[in-house]
């Protein structure tokens, strides 16, 4: 394309230069864990940005760190450099924000960028504010207003505006940001920085359930794959929350082990697989008893699930059901929610409009939530979740029973000193070597759903 455009002598557009795959954003040294408001008045404070995300600079580079953080108002910005901001030395802050259209991949100076960005922040030595340039695709465009508020102090800079500067963010959003100091690309030249996004709103909790550690073993008899990628800990649930801002439901999952990307997935974690099964209506025996595909596993006579979350790497979706009442993916749904880490609870979190759920008060709602091996290669008709063998291998869990109908769910969602303990339920169900295509609900363990009541 771009040689047929330099072959007929005429300017290609510069959109053309914007490589069809983007660089993912580098994740920082230190991530965000909770709200940030620094106080801008000469002085850098480090308790006050203790709860900041940290990207490191390197040796003898002009910027030896990059720090962001935000409160419910405000996104707080500071660079630590190797020398006071002095006169002719500029700080630019490139930023791809949420909603914007017009990209483009060139610096003020024209020098490239490592991705796309549509706003520009330009700071430079003895200014209260900084200004702002929005880009129409192919040009940086300085606006009229200055935005925002600058702090100096000792070799830091500070900048602080109102969060509607990263764009239509929420919750979860990471925008690609690039730091260039007097025209250079800051930190890295291989993927942009990511500033993500957290509300930081009060959060009212609907139902929190904590599950005992150290019980990540299925019916009692399950072992961890044996490749490195699976570190102890990881299909280790530790607590299950729902909560709401009133316009979206949060559902976060703890996890023991420091949750990591082995296989670098979009949301941020690799090896786990969450689920989530709603009945909206306990004990009125509507909706779906067995659990998704591959599960292996099923809600009592009484329950039938009406919506559920599937939460891993790739794939996560919001799944209803059809008319013949098996599991479909609620495509409007799946594309409004957001599934991100929060590093600060070493969670989950899977945020979705409360308005998908329908009619109805989550307080009256029973809930099923477990934790899974995510599999990319699944066997046939299994919903990508991780086989369990007699035996260990690589990719395979082990400690199974010599069946076919056995569950492959790790940690199931039971609180301590509950009716039914973790490993009755899933080891109580008829044993059978035959294939499950064509089983139904009562040929698999029964697992047990929480309500708001029954956790009281
Ligand atoms: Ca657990
Ligand atoms: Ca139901
Ligand atoms: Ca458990």
């Amino acid at each position: 394309m771009k040689g047929v455009y330099t072959a007929l002598g005429v300017e290609y557009p510069v959109l053309l230069d914007i490589p069809i795959i983007q660089a993912k954003p580098l994740k920082p040294e230190t991530s965000v864990s909770g709200a940030t408001t620094p106080v801008f008045d000469g002085t850098m404070v480090e308790e006050e940005w203790a709860t900041a995300a940290v990207y490191q600079g390197a040796e003898g580079a002009p910027v030896q760190a990059f720090l962001y953080g935000m409160d419910q108002e405000n996104l707080y910005l500071r660079f630590d450099l190797a020398q006071p901001l002095s006169a002719n030395h500029t700080i630019e802050v490139y930023l791809n924000a949420a909603g914007d259209e017009n990209k483009q991949m060139s610096t003020l100076e024209m020098t490239p960028l490592v991705a796309a960005a549509t706003r520009m922040i330009e700071i430079k030595p003895g200014e209260a504010a900084a200004s702002l340039y929005l880009s129409d695709g192919a040009s940086w465009f300085p606006q009229d207003e200055k935005v925002g508020q600058l702090a100096v102090a000792g070799n830091s800079v500070g900048f602080s505006a109102p969060k509607s500067i990263l764009g239509e963010a929420d919750s979860g959003t990471v925008v690609p940001t690039q730091v260039v100091f007097d025209g250079a690309v800051q930190i890295s030249t291989a993927a942009p920085l990511g500033i993500q996004y957290f509300s930081f709103e009060p959060l009212t909790s609907l139902l929190r359930v904590e599950d005992p550690e150290g019980d990540d073993f299925g019916p009692g008899t399950y072992t961890y794959p044996t490749d490195g990628v699976f570190k102890p800990g990881d299909f280790d649930l530790t607590f299950f929350e729902l909560s709401t801002d009133r316009d979206n439901l949060y559902f976060t999952f703890g996890v023991k082990a420091e949750i990591t990307n082995g296989w670098n997935s979009p949301s941020g974690f690799s090896v786990q697989t969450f689920d989530v099964y709603i009945d909206k209506d306990p004990g009125a025996a509507t909706g779906a008893r067995m659990l998704l595909p591959g599960r292996n596993a099923a809600l009592a006579p009484e329950n039938g699930w009406d919506i559920a979350l599937w939460i891993e790497g790739w794939t996560p979706q919001v799944i209803v059901l059809d008319a013949d009442g098996l599991p479909v993916n609620y495509t409007e749904a799946t594309s409004a929610m957001k599934v991100y880490v929060d590093n600060s609870q070493n969670a989950v979190v899977a945020s979705i409009p409360a308005k998908f759920f329908g009619e109805g008060e989550p307080a009256e709602w029973a809930f099923a939530v477990s934790l899974l091996g995510q599999e990319g290669y699944p066997a046939d008709g299994v919903w990508r979740v991780r086989d369990v063998n007699q035996k260990a291998e690589a990719y395979r869990f082990g400690g199974a029973p010599a069946d076919n109908n056995h569950t492959r769910i790790i940690d199931l969602l039971i609180p301590d000193g509950a009716e039914v303990s973790q490993q009755d339920a899933l080891s109580a169900y008829p044993s059978s070597a035959s294939p499950v295509d064509g089983k139904g609900p009562d040929d698999f363990a029964i697992v047990p759903m929480l309500s708001v009541e029954s956790v009281k």
